[in-house]
């Protein structure tokens, strides 16, 4: 009788063990495991655009990596992705991340938006988790002292900083005005812009403020327009520049529009319709490719539209090499533990990507990161330079 109970409770045990989803099961006559990598962005909201373009890129990652196989730890490893909306609000994210926390995800690729990257980042610092964000450009975020924190693109500081300075050296602008939305990034982005064309000689006619779900700026493009500045600069997302730009035109404002990454979008000219003509918009990306990995950008961007019906609109490749990156640290490591494999996520150098090649800083943001200067022209994102 006694024995009898002894085994059932054994059965119970196991089959608890498989209800709960323990990451250890058998399968096939070899031991499997699942390894679940946690993704947020603003899948809701004005910019779910972007959000669902990011979560597409590690998705696709995902089932690629499934679709190859991969043995760690002598055990067969099956990835699956834990995707959290965060609709780019600070507090939504920073649920997010503990649902993530909690879920016990192995790793972290989010988010997209620096103002929910940076507080979530301390619930994953606290809970040893390695994040990669693959868009989030505040400096911040790297700048706290964490070690679980990495990045794959380029900050505010080069982009803003370029971008300024390349308002008054290149565009020949003289005069400009600056509008922020007053997030993390468009604020930060907006006073980078601000010290490079200081840096080269230009005037700042104008500094005004909107929010990140405004869609009316008469009052302060009236404004603006009084001090007929030769370029505007937006800190912001391209939902609230395709309207901005609409009635920039309304109002007769001829000046150039410039933005950071966070404008220059796929999604823009159908945002900006008539308010978007041909080589008055110039943005740029916080990433990109030199001439050599061309062909791989350009074959990922294929088989992205082909699978999704959808054009890539910024983030969605380097997503999908954080999610490889992520796999191939936990493969070096021989572990899918965050703590063995963190170590061996920070030494990452040269890594083969298709956004690129990948080194990490001590801060573990990239090293030698690109910046893809762009322009508008018959409604499609045009490639100027990449520059370092
Ligand atoms: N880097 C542009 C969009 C994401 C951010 O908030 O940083």
């Amino acid at each position: 009788m006694q024995m009898k109970i002894k085994l059932a409770l054994v059965a119970a045990a196991a089959l608890a063990l498989v209800a709960c989803g323990d990451k250890e099961e058998a399968a096939g006559g070899g031991d499997t495991m699942v390894v679940k990598i946690g993704h947020v962005g603003p899948t809701s909201g004005a910019i779910a655009h972007l959000g669902k373009d990011n979560e597409n890129g590690g998705r696709m990652a995902i089932e690629e990596l499934n679709a190859a196989g991969m043995t760690i730890g002598g055990k067969k490893v099956t990835f699956e992705l834990l995707a959290e909306d965060d609709a780019a609000d600070p507090k939504q994210g920073t649920a997010a991340a503990q649902k993530l926390v909690d879920a016990k995800v192995n790793g972290v690729i989010g988010h997209l938006n620096s103002g929910t990257t940076i507080p979530a980042s301390s619930i994953y610092h606290d809970a040893r988790l390695p994040q990669i964000s693959p868009s989030a450009t505040n400096p911040k975020y790297t700048r706290q002292g964490f070690d679980t924190t990495f990045r794959l693109v380029a900050d505010d500081t080069q982009l803003g900083g370029t971008l300024g300075r390349y308002a008054i050296e290149t565009l020949k602008g003289k005069t400009v005005a600056v509008i922020d939305d007053r997030t993390a990034y468009g604020q930060g982005v907006a006073d980078e812009f601000e010290k490079g064309v200081t840096s080269a000689g230009g005037t700042l006619v104008a500094r005004e403020f909107t929010n990140d779900k405004a869609t009316d700026f008469n009052a302060i493009l009236t404004s603006i327009k009084g001090k007929n500045p030769d370029v505007v600069f937006f800190g912001g997302m391209d939902a609230v520049a395709g309207p901005m730009l609409k009635q920039m035109k309304a109002l007769g404002i001829n000046a150039k529009f410039m933005g950071g990454d966070g404008i220059c979008t796929a999604g823009l000219p159908a945002l900006a319709g008539d308010g978007l003509a041909d080589d008055m918009v110039y943005c740029a990306e916080a990433g990109g490719v030199d001439e050599a990995g061309k062909a791989a950008m350009d074959k990922f961007r294929e088989d992205f539209k082909a699978k999704y019906g959808a054009e890539v609109q910024v983030y969605a490749p380097y997503v999908y090499d954080a999610v490889k990156l992520m796999a191939d640290a936990m493969k070096r490591a021989d572990s899918v533990d965050p703590a063995k494999y963190l170590p061996e996520l920070a030494k990452t150098s040269g890594y083969q990507g298709v956004t690129g090649n990948i080194s990490f800083d001590e801060k573990g943001d990239i090293k030698n990161g690109a910046l893809t200067l762009m322009t508008y022209r018959g409604g499609q994102r045009s490639t100027l330079a990449v520059i370092r």
